[in-house]
């Protein structure tokens, strides 16, 4: 069943991501459990306004910066992920010559291929974590333990869009630079990243292929400056703000 939801229906663009996000489920990248975090993420996003604030422009910027400097960057996808914006995590990808690993909490053989086979769809080229990974992450119990050696094991910088704490943790804990994007700022991923932008991904992925593109072109040292400057702690109490302060 598609429902039709009037272009001018208030919450309109709110109500477009949640049939994303069944559509994923339907489609097998989403598990049920992925449209429960999706609630949560919803929530903050009601609570933020549903708009990129300025504190989340920012962190978009030093996010591209982080991945634009590393000699290995990696994108960490989800089902959550790869049903709300897989063309745009392929474009971001090519940008910054990132490579994308399939990582999945709720892990089956039949979401990797799914997950694979969307990204494939929108133009990714190699897509890592769907064999069986020989590496792990030392500390984690869970199947996102599991991770590539050409991959995540041997990142500099991942990012780790909609992510639980004890991966963010375990990551920090072995030496990468990790970056996040979360709605919740009072989240343990959102706390643990070195840099979180708190968005909605569906929005917060197209501002970070903007900062990446204009990047791009700028030396070095301008990217280290930007990602020198960025203070997560100080841009999350940002964020919270703009929750305690918003009147409408
Ligand atoms: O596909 P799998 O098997 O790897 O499972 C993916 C989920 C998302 C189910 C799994 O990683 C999970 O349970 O995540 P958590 O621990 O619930 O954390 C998800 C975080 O993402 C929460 O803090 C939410 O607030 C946030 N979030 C949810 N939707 C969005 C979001 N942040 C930004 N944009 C969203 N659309």
């Amino acid at each position: 069943m598609t429902i039709n939801i009037p272009p001018n229906h208030p919450r309109a663009k709110s109500l477009h991501i949640r049939e994303l996000l069944v559509a994923g489920f339907k489609d097998g990248l989403v598990v049920p459990e992925g449209l429960i975090a999706h609630g949560r993420g919803e929530a903050f996003d009601y609570l933020l306004g549903e708009h990129t604030s300025e504190a989340a422009r920012v962190a978009a910027k030093a996010a591209s910066s982080t991945l634009l400097l590393a000699d290995h960057p990696v994108i960490s996808v989800n089902g959550n992920v790869a049903a709300l914006c897989a063309k745009e995590i392929v474009e971001l990808s090519h940008i910054t010559d990132a490579v994308i690993e399939v990582n999945l909490f709720y892990r089956t053989r039949q979401r990797e291929i799914a997950i694979e086979r969307e990204l494939k769809k929108n133009k990714a080229g190699i897509v890592l974590g769907i064999k069986k990974s020989k590496a792990s992450i030392p500390e984690l119990q869970s199947e996102r333990r599991r991770v590539d050696h050409n991959g995540i094991y041997k990142a500099d910088a991942v990012f780790v869009p909609l992510e639980d704490g004890d991966r963010t943790e375990a990551l920090v804990n072995i030496g990468k630079t990790v970056i996040t994007i979360d709605l919740n700022p009072l989240s343990r991923t959102a706390k643990a990243a070195q840099i979180t932008v708190v968005d909605n991904i569906i929005r917060a992925i197209p501002e970070m292929i903007i900062a990446a593109k204009h990047l791009k072109m700028k030396d070095k040292s301008t990217l280290k400056k930007i990602v020198e400057e960025f203070d997560n702690k100080s841009n999350l109490a940002e964020s919270l703000r703009l929750i305690r302060d918003r009147k409408r």
